[in-house]
């Protein structure tokens, strides 16, 4: 690559001004955004099946509107996040067919269960607290069109985040079965929760770069540890118990100290070999299909557009 080129790419990019689509950017950007921004695209519609799940059982008509609410949101933050990666130059159809093939990840996070209700409530505690901490330093982000729709993204994970809170907190203070049932989800949910940062740093492969780059704001320790300080006060007022006999507070540190991940059952899942990884690409590759007439008709309405227009 012309060094001239790169020298001023990195100029602006130290200077805090955003890249935007149609400005020069090396290769290995263009490649490691498309990478994370498609791999966070699909992890949003792949995200809308465990709670999905839950639809049609919800409680109440209000938990149901505000679940169904919920779920279509992480359909509209896949759609800004596909069109967001569309703009460095891949397809939205190359970059699906990557996450149906296979070759493209989503995030660990959605391959694991709804058996209860509660899931519903440490889903939008857990799962979207982490997202949110994950994604507000992303509103920052070098590359504009990704900062643009992280914005948008955040405050609406916030509204998910507040939602689960309060199904925990009904549940928490309900009867002796339903705060079992709240500890319970949070016993299954915490652990992966913390894996949703991703590997360690010194294993982190791209973490490095993308720092320099400052597509990442802060490392994926440095994001986990956050995530938990800002947890266990919210554990504490629900009445639960975080299922970590580690967890301890460093006076020093100011920071809660924590147990082992269990990094091998994150390989596991990433290598497809989670409890619901062939649940959830069979459920994606059906629904791709289904929808195939959809497409096809979007496509042939397009043509008649233009050839009536020509005429
Ligand atoms: N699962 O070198 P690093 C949501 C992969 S929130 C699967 O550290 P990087 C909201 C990583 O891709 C969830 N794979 O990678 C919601 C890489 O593999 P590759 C989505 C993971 O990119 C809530 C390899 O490991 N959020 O959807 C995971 O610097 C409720 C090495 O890792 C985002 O995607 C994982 N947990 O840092 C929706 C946020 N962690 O690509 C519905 C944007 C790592 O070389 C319901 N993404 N890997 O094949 C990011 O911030 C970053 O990509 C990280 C990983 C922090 C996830």
């Amino acid at each position: 690559e012309d060094a001239a080129k790169v020298a001023a790419f990195e100029k602006r990019v130290a200077a805090e001004e955003k890249i935007e689509a149609n400005d020069w950017m090396p290769a290995a950007y263009r490649k490691t955004l498309t990478r994370q921004i498609s791999q966070h695209a699909h992890s949003e519609i792949v995200g809308m099946l465990p709670e999905g799940n839950w639809l049609t059982r919800a409680p109440t008509l209000r938990r149901k509107a505000a679940l169904l609410a919920k779920v279509q949101d992480e359909c509209g933050h896949g759609l800004y996040l596909y069109a967001a990666a569309e703009t460095l130059g891949s397809s939205r159809e190359e970059l699906v067919d990557q996450m149906l093939s296979g070759k493209a990840k989503y995030s660990s996070i959605f391959n694991y269960p709804t058996l209860t209700w509660a899931d519903i409530g440490a889903i939008g505690w857990l799962v979207d607290g982490a997202a949110i901490m994950n994604q507000i330093p992303l509103c920052r982000c070098s590359y504009g069109p990704y900062a643009r729709a992280m914005i948008r993204v955040c405050k609406e994970e916030s509204f998910h985040q507040r939602q689960g809170y309060e199904i925990m907190v009904t549940l928490s203070r309900g009867s002796v079965e339903q705060k079992a049932m709240a500890q319970n989800a949070l016993d299954r949910w915490w652990w992966p929760c913390l894996m949703m940062f991703g590997p360690p740093d010194q294993q982190s492969s791209h973490g490095d770069q993308s720092t320099r780059w400052k597509i990442k704001r802060f490392s994926n320790d440095e994001l986990r540890q956050k995530f938990i300080d800002a947890t266990v006060p919210q554990a504490q007022y629900l009445g639960l118990k975080i299922p970590d006999a580690d967890l301890k507070w460093n006076e020093q540190t100011q920071h809660w100290d924590y147990g082992a991940i269990d990094w091998q059952e994150f390989k596991d899942v990433l290598s497809g070999n989670g409890p619901c990884n062939r649940d959830r690409m069979a459920a994606r590759r059906k629904a791709h299909d289904d929808g195939a007439w959809v497409r096809d008709a979007a496509v042939a309405y397009a043509q008649k557009q233009r050839s009536r227009r020509a005429a």
